[in-house]
């Protein structure tokens, strides 16, 4: 095995799907407590208000507000190095616009990131992961208004100041690519969905969005870098890797634009600090081309990311033939390949594509990389001696991780691999609590009833030999 020495191993979550605490310490609402539980064939609902007796699953989720001692040392029994979760804006302004920072939510995540360093781990912060404040999504209509650039930075301020000490690696925004489809317009860019004035499915103004975030997230890249030099600030892509259905041109084509267009074109602008002209084309034909005010495009320029970091989960095919079957994805499908088998949720497992997505991107950016999510969700059943039996995990990981390997062998700069969930959380797509990814039961079902009791998993003892061997022991 080629993992280079100090190689980073752990797991990810996010505040929203495994915290709860969510009106704790003085926390306000955010964009997934107003989301309601649902299923592969019933979407989350987002409501404009609590509703009575309807169970909203970030409100407690797992509770790791108040287990987290507990938790983190299960991490540490794994050998975890790195740990990455996100903090939530409204734990620390919470309604996202306050001049002062709420100093209970501060404290809380000092508490967890001291306890992570006490375990062994370096965190992997997040700053924005599906979890803008309610308040800028009801009072700004999220990064559509400007004045949004300035509250994120005053955010990310605070959090890089406070921690400048003890965290190095942070990502700014979470599968920021997201921004540029009707879906992420409430996710990653807060645009309310409520809103009257005809913002919503508005592509101009999602654009004009998604720009203000591009430079507010270029704003903290900068700021980071003064406030700590030593800071590694990543970007957070969710890679959708694509192949053509077929060799036929016009589905290479088609594949091409699909993995320019909605892949490739955030990170590029994080990277390299600018538009890249296929966008710019594509853009100002359609009359979408983003306001840039005086100085954005410096600021894009002065702020480019030190690292490439991304999730990855499964491949689609591309084409042109309509008719072509279907398959489910990570936030979006496309069409089956034929060559591959999926997942329970219907998502096609791929090693081989890891390996592929590792080489194209060192080769378009050649920046040090992370695999900030990868993993299985499925639905484990708890034997009667609280285990589970999940080989199917420990083999869809396992052909991952020699992919990575193999990807390292031909030159890749890979420096960190976080696995999607490692302790069973709150599926962010369905909201579900049995698609389960991780190396440590929760006792928890789907409408929240459980004793949220933690049991190990069979892969629990296999990912901390691996941790421990740095990938020798698969
Ligand atoms: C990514 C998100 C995560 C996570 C993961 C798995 O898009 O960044 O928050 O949830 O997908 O998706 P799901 O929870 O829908 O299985």
């Amino acid at each position: 095995m080629t993992f280079p020495k100090g190689f980073l191993w752990g797991g990810a979550t996010a505040a929203n799907q495994f915290e709860g605490g969510y009106d704790k310490g003085g926390r306000g609402l955010a964009v997934p407590d107003l989301k309601t539980a649902g299923s592969v064939d019933t979407p989350r609902r987002f409501t404009a208000k609590i509703e009575p007796d309807v169970y909203y699953p970030s409100h407690r989720a797992i509770d790791f507000y108040h287990h987290y001692k507990e938790d983190i040392k299960l991490f540490g029994e794994m050998n975890f190095n790195v740990f990455r979760m996100s903090i939530a804006w409204s734990r620390i302004f919470p309604q996202g616009d306050e001049l002062e920072p709420n100093e209970a939510g501060l404290q809380f995540y000092e508490d967890v990131i001291d306890e992570l360093i006490k375990n062994g781990m370096t965190p992997l912060i997040t700053l924005s992961h599906f979890e803008l404040p309610m308040g800028i999504v009801e009072k700004y209509n999220g990064f559509s208004d400007r004045r949004v650039i300035d509250l994120f930075v005053r955010y990310a301020e605070t959090v890089m100041t406070r921690f400048k000490s003890k965290v190095t690696y942070w990502l700014t925004f979470n599968e920021m690519n997201f921004g540029a489809m009707d879906h992420g317009e409430l996710t990653v860019l807060g645009l309310n969905p409520n809103d009257q004035t005809g913002i919503k499915g508005n592509e101009k103004v999602r654009f004009q969005a998604l720009h203000n975030a591009l430079v507010a997230s270029a704003k903290v890249v900068k700021l980071g870098h003064e406030i700590n030099p030593d800071f590694m600030i990543g970007c957070m892509i969710c890679h959708i890797t694509s192949y053509p259905l077929t060799p036929k041109p016009e589905d290479v084509l088609k594949r091409k634009e699909f993995d320019l267009l909605f892949t490739k074109f955030v990170g590029d602008v994080q990277v390299r600090g600018v538009y890249p002209s296929y966008m710019t084309s594509y853009l100002e034909k359609k009359d979408m081309f983003p306001i840039f005010e005086s100085g954005d495009a410096e600021i894009l320029k002065a702020g480019t990311v030190d690292m490439y970091t991304f999730s990855y989960y499964m491949t689609i095919c591309i084409t042109t033939d309509e008719a072509a079957k279907d398959t489910a994805g990570n936030l979006m499908g496309g069409k089956a390949n034929p060559y591959l088998k999926a997942s329970e949720w219907g998502w096609q497992v791929d090693p081989i594509g890891l390996e592929y997505t590792l080489l194209d991107l060192q080769d378009r950016y050649n920046l040090p990389m992370m695999v900030v999510e990868n993993g299985l969700g499925f639905s484990d059943e708890l034997t009667a001696d609280f285990t589970v039996e999940d080989d199917y995990r420990i083999d869809y990981m396992r052909d991952h991780i020699k992919a990575m390997d193999a990807a390292i062998e031909k030159g890749v700069d890979l420096i960190g691999y976080t696995m999607w969930g490692p302790i069973d959380l709150i599926s962010a797509g369905t909201g579900e609590m049995k698609k389960r990814y991780g190396f440590i039961y929760v006792d928890m079902n789907n409408d929240g009833t459980g004793s949220l009791k933690r049991s190990k998993k069979k892969s629990f003892d296999w990912y901390g030999r691996v941790v421990e061997s740095n990938g020798e022991q698969l």
